[in-house]
């Protein structure tokens, strides 16, 4: 076999242990890794310090995305990028990132280790804010570096404290002002290939070690403001009462009505409530609905958005509340090229894995690296389907076969 024999099982096993326990907060709490935090920070830099142990020069670009490069043999020839995130969401797992990240880390080591002869540079990145658990909004720092965002856009995505991603940013030395120089010359680079945990449940129930992508689902991120009027609970007659609460239960009902009828892999959720003042005894005032509604087809995915909103203005109307809508992002779905899902497919064979191919419905970095080239994307079973959540768990035998495969394909991308 080429490189995947000579991946470094307890060297990947050990960087995956020590990532872990950065941010772990209890077996119950899960981990917490939120972008631009302490902890989210202390992982960034243990990372850097596994590229730098691992030979590749490493650099922060001024939105805190991390790279780490490995040179190739031919400075002209594009460059093969491969890499994930490692901040989580609230309560997550140790998995969903960390096992695309350290495994690219690693098969570039091995590459370099074993003058395994490259052409290409190869190149593996951590972006930054892939979870929408802080700004709202998710795959943050890959949208940045296609060039997504202007300055402005910056100032627009905060946290529920109020703390704008620019703040964040230049609180952690990073320059918002310089946003323009984050952007990926897509000239420069030839694909991008990332291994991710599958966070459903279809290859363990197929029995199947590795998932070949070949489409990614999209979301739209938006959070709805309902303001009413607080007032007492128990002297405030019902027909008196303009309760925002009440009006986004319709709303979240609908979501979940439209996700559930539209379309076999439409799905809908709402997932982050704030209610003021959030008093047993007072009607709330104002309710924030965090709404995440997602699909293949971009079309259908529209329709539902556009279902659900006109659902809210009926709802606000009926019930004498108002309704501002804060469109956070609003993704394209893609699909992975052909030419590397066939590679990936090959590569199994010839390492005698079993695979298949198979869906993302959470999206990654990689949909947005789809807008600047070539994609390929390799996944591995979560046991039981659970992801998002401390129960998240992939066996480190299925992570190192993804290893295996990343490095395969990584090398004869990059030959
Ligand atoms: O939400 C997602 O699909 C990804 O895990 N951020
Ligand atoms: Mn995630
Ligand atoms: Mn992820």
């Amino acid at each position: 076999m080429g490189i995947a024999d000579k991946i470094n099982k307890e060297r990947l096993r050990e960087h995956f242990e020590d990532l872990a326990k950065i941010g772990y907060i209890s077996e119950k709490e899960g981990n917490i890794r939120l972008p631009l935090t302490p902890a989210e920070r202390a992982a960034a830099e243990l990372v850097k310090g596994y590229m730098e142990s691992a030979g590749l020069e490493t650099r922060y670009d001024q939105f805190g995305n991390l790279f780490g490069l490995l040179p190739g043999s031919d400075p002209e020839a594009k460059k093969v990028m491969s890499g994930s995130h490692i901040d989580t969401v609230i309560n997550g797992g140790r998995f969903d990132g960390t096992v695309g990240t350290l495994s690219a880390i690693e098969a570039l080591q091995t590459i370099k280790e074993n003058g395994i002869p490259h052409k290409h540079t190869i190149e593996a990145c951590v972006f930054l804010s892939e979870e929408s658990a802080r700004f709202g909004g998710g795959t943050l720092g890959s949208q940045a570096y296609i060039g997504r965002f202007k300055r402005s856009d910056l100032d627009r995505l905060k946290d529920k404290d109020g703390v704008t991603i620019a703040q964040a940013l230049a609180e952690n030395g990073f320059d918002p002002d310089k946003i323009e120089s984050v952007k990926g010359d897509p000239s420069k680079i030839k694909c991008f290939v990332e291994l991710h945990i599958e966070q459903s449940i279809i290859l363990e129930e197929s029995g199947i070690p590795i998932g070949v992508v070949d489409q990614i689902a999209a979301p739209t991120n938006l959070r709805l403001t309902i303001k009413g009027r607080a007032g007492h609970a128990g002297a405030t007659p019902m027909w008196l009462r303009r309760d925002p609460f009440a009006a986004a239960a319709e709303i979240v009902l609908e979501v979940e009505r439209i996700a559930q009828t539209i379309g076999k892999e439409t799905v809908g959720t709402v997932g982050e409530v704030y209610v003021k003042p959030n008093a047993i005894n007072v009607i709330p005032g104002e309710v924030v609905l965090g709404l995440d509604i997602r699909d293949v087809t971009y079309d259908r995915k529209q329709a539902a958005v556009k279902h659900v909103l006109d659902f809210a203005q009926e709802v606000a109307a009926r019930r004498h509340v108002t309704i501002d809508v804060d469109m956070i992002v609003d993704l394209a779905p893609e699909k992975t090229n052909k030419d590397i899902v066939s590679l990936i497919s090959a590569t199994c064979d010839k390492l005698g894995i079993n695979h298949m191919n198979i869906t993302s419905g959470a999206y990654h970095d990689a949909l947005n690296m789809a807008a600047i080239t070539d994609i390929g994307m390799i996944f591995v079973p979560s046991i039981k389907g659970i992801s998002h959540a401390p129960e998240e768990f992939t066996p480190f035998d299925d992570i190192f076969r993804g290893a295996q495969v990343l490095a395969e394909v990584l090398a004869e991308l990059a030959k």
